[in-house]
């Protein structure tokens, strides 16, 4: 993707119909994919207001069209529902600003795509989980996502990136990285190589079991990191889930493992000293809880059995993911440091490695709150 200049952000910016004086536009949030931007106005009453600004990743969504329409509508489907349950749909969804020519986006004409999206005021975003209540409240906001979602016309969705959470196609294009070689990286991940290659026989558990057609295929948010949730500042509750670009068919254990992944861990995801990364048991107990309940019984009992392989497989697929763009020269992943996806690789084997200590002990929480759940 190109460089911006001022000149570039600020010709987008004037596409979006904003009403007000632009007063100030800032680089915002961590997230690794889009470039995000902050943009203060000044209304003609002169109220202080705020927007997202978006490019969005399209050397990673091949058709920013398309993302735009799977946002749209699916934003569209929960603003009704938000509305029938006498919720505010201005703050509990996203809502993309349409363009002074009615659009959504707005293309540049050097293959910039950008979105406006109204800023959802007083909210926190976590980085990582301060209490168990948050995330357990991020659990069942991610339920409810997924429940809220459950009629929703799947075959109208847009596969924004194809094989997105396949585990053994990330696998195949892991090996291909390592093959390929292509800065001479390698020999500065061997274990950890050696720890990916050595778990393929555990990639392909979930996609063969819904191949089988023993587990569903469910509407999915499909990247559920704490970060993209917004608590509200006051009341510290979720109040919405964000960054939409991967809503896709995807199985309920997608959404399960990747929240897990970065949430239950006691370290950051880019954490350097490995000895303060593990799975903290109580949160991965919380989250559990916290998702059955947001899923209110729509899961079927393969599903809430294999929520673990969920974790691990997410953990292990993400782990890969790094690894594989620290291999190519860290062109997918935004990067801040030298090392830093190696670094991220790490955290997320770490994590694998303690799973599989700690497996026992997993299966007997999923099945205790499934129980808990059962009598309630
Ligand atoms: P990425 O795909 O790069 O992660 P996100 O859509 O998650 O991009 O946005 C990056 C960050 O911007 C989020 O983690 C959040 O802090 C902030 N953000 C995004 N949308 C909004 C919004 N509508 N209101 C407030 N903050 C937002
Ligand atoms: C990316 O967009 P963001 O930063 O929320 C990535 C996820 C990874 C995550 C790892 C579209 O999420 O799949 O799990 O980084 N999103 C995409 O932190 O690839
Ligand atoms: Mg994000």
């Amino acid at each position: 993707m190109k460089n911006l200049t001022d000149a570039i952000i600020e010709n987008a910016i004037a596409q979006f119909a904003i009403e007000g004086t632009l007063k100030e536009k800032r680089p915002y949030g961590n997230g690794h994919i889009n470039d995000t931007f902050l943009l203060t106005y000044e209304t003609p009453s002169g109220r202080e207001t705020h927007y997202i600004l978006q490019r969005m990743n399209n050397s990673i969504f091949k058709n920013p069209q398309q993302l735009m329409e799977n946002m749209v509508h699916v934003t569209e489907y929960l603003r009704k529902i938000i509305a029938a349950n006498g919720g505010d749909p201005e703050r509990e969804t996203l809502n993309a600003v349409k363009t002074r020519s009615g659009g959504c986006y707005y293309e540049d004409g050097s293959d910039n795509f950008w979105r406006v999206l109204l800023f959802i005021e007083n909210t926190l975003c976590l980085e990582q989980v301060e209490s168990k209540k948050d995330f357990y409240d991020s659990a069942v906001a991610f339920g409810n996502f997924q429940r809220l979602l459950s009629d929703f016309p799947a075959h109208t969705l847009h596969e924004t990136i194809p094989n997105f959470h396949n585990t053994p196609s990330r696998f195949l294009d892991f090996k291909a990285a390592v093959e390929r070689d292509k800065l001479g990286r390698a020999k500065q991940a061997e274990a950890e190589i050696s720890f990916a290659l050595e778990r393929e026989k555990d990639t392909d558990v979930l996609t063969k079991l819904l191949k089988e057609g023993k587990l569903p295929l469910r509407v999915t948010h499909n990247d559920t990191k704490l970060n993209n949730i917004l608590f509200d500042a006051d009341t510290k509750k979720a109040l919405c889930v964000i960054d939409l670009d991967t809503v896709m068919p995807g199985l309920s254990h997608y959404d399960f493992g990747d929240s897990i992944r970065f949430g239950a861990s006691t370290g950051a995801e880019d954490e350097k000293d490995l000895s303060k990364v593990e799975l903290d048991l109580s949160l991965f107990e919380a989250f559990t809880m916290g998702y059955l309940e947001g899923c209110a019984g729509s899961l079927t009992d393969l599903e809430i059995e294999m929520l673990p392989m969920g974790a691990k497989l997410m953990t292990y697929e993400c782990g890969i993911r790094f690894l594989a763009d620290f291999l190519d020269g860290d062109v997918y992943f935004k990067i801040h440091r030298d090392g830093h996806n190696l670094d991220r690789a790490r955290t997320q084997f770490k994590l694998v490695a303690d799973m599989e200590k700690k497996w026992g002990e997993m299966e007997e929480i999923v099945e205790r709150c499934k129980e808990a759940l059962s009598k309630k």
